[in-house]
């Protein structure tokens, strides 16, 4: 087995395949339709019912196509190559699933993943996801706002941070007999930031159950974060006391901060954040600072954004 620090990792492990070799075609074909990509074709999901529209829509932007949606992941448990994790992480099963939130809160609770579609209403929302490299989609997400889970399991006054830990599958996931990142993959919010109204845990995306390739059966989504904030397959939510440590962060702390909100002034070691190519798109467009989600701008009042990046 091979174990190395993440000193070891090379960029080629972290950066789009198609960007190292200098695929330049790459996103262009996706544009004209992937006509040279094989997208899988899409099992057969599971249709979600009863859902309520979306208020939250991003005014003017069209929804990226669902083949890009599902084609086009970064699930790093499966593959570093983007392509790869559609036709890999069908093998995941999702049934039985539970959720366990635990920590300080008067009442933790696990609840199995059907209990947790019928949980509470069930809503679509159109947002925008911003990758750290470089890329966005806009995606129709339906899940129910995380503050409607963490009301219910009644935090402590002495919770200040949110840690959400994906699965860990051996049976399914070829890497994480690699020490890409350190398993299983985790992600933090203060909690002011988990119970932020915009912050949803998903359960599906085009009006049916989310694909595994996309974080089956529950992810989360924090849509003025950058895309790796947005822990896949959850099965543990934890409150704590304490920052908890993330899998990104712990592999190059002065590459991913703890809070990676989308800021197009504070760029990554190895990417601008000034602009963005939305996926299917050829022109780029401006990044706007937190993703274009300004409601979320009094969480940080007073913070150096440049510093607590
Ligand atoms: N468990 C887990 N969650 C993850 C990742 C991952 O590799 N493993 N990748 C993150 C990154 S970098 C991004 S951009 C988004 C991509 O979500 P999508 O494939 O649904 O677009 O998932 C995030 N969540
Ligand atoms: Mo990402």
């Amino acid at each position: 087995m091979l174990i190395r620090k993440p000193s070891d990792i090379v960029p080629s492990e972290i950066t789009p395949r198609e960007l190292y070799e200098g695929r330049r075609e790459f996103l262009q074909t996706l544009a004209i339709g992937g006509a040279a990509l094989s997208f899988p074709a899409l099992a057969q999901a599971a249709k979600l019912p009863n859902v309520v529209a979306s208020q939250y829509k991003p005014a003017g932007e069209a929804n990226t196509p669902l083949k890009y949606v599902t084609g086009y992941n970064n699930y790093y448990e499966f593959s570093v190559d983007k392509e790869e994790p559609a036709s890999v992480a069908g093998k995941m099963k999702t049934r039985p699933w539970t959720v366990s939130i635990e920590g300080l809160c008067a009442k933790p609770q696990t609840i199995a993943i059907d209990d947790l579609l019928k949980f509470a209403p069930l809503e679509e929302r159109i947002y925008r996801l911003r990758c750290v490299e470089g890329w966005s989609m806009v995606i129709p997400w339906i899940g129910f706002p995380l503050a409607t889970l963490l009301k219910r399991v009644e935090p402590l006054g002495s919770a200040k941070f949110v840690e959400f830990i994906s699965v860990a599958d051996k049976a399914s996931m070829p890497n994480l007999n690699r020490a890409i990142l350190d398993w299983p993959y985790t992600e933090g919010l203060r909690l002011d930031e988990a119970l932020h109204p915009l912050t949803l845990m998903a359960v599906g995306l085009y009006g049916e159950e989310l694909p595994n390739q996309n974080g089956a059966p529950i992810r989360l989504v924090v849509p003025w974060k950058y895309g790796f904030k947005s822990a896949k397959s959850i099965v543990r939510i934890r409150l704590t006391d304490k920052m908890p440590g993330t899998a990104w962060n712990k592999a190059a702390a002065n590459e991913y901060g703890f809070y990676s909100n989308v800021n197009p002034d504070v760029d990554h070691p190895r990417w601008s954040q000034g602009s963005e190519r939305r996926i299917g798109e050829l022109t780029k467009r401006k990044t706007l600072l937190f993703n274009g989600y300004n409601e979320v701008a009094p969480l940080y009042a007073g913070m150096d954004l440049k510093k607590n990046f």
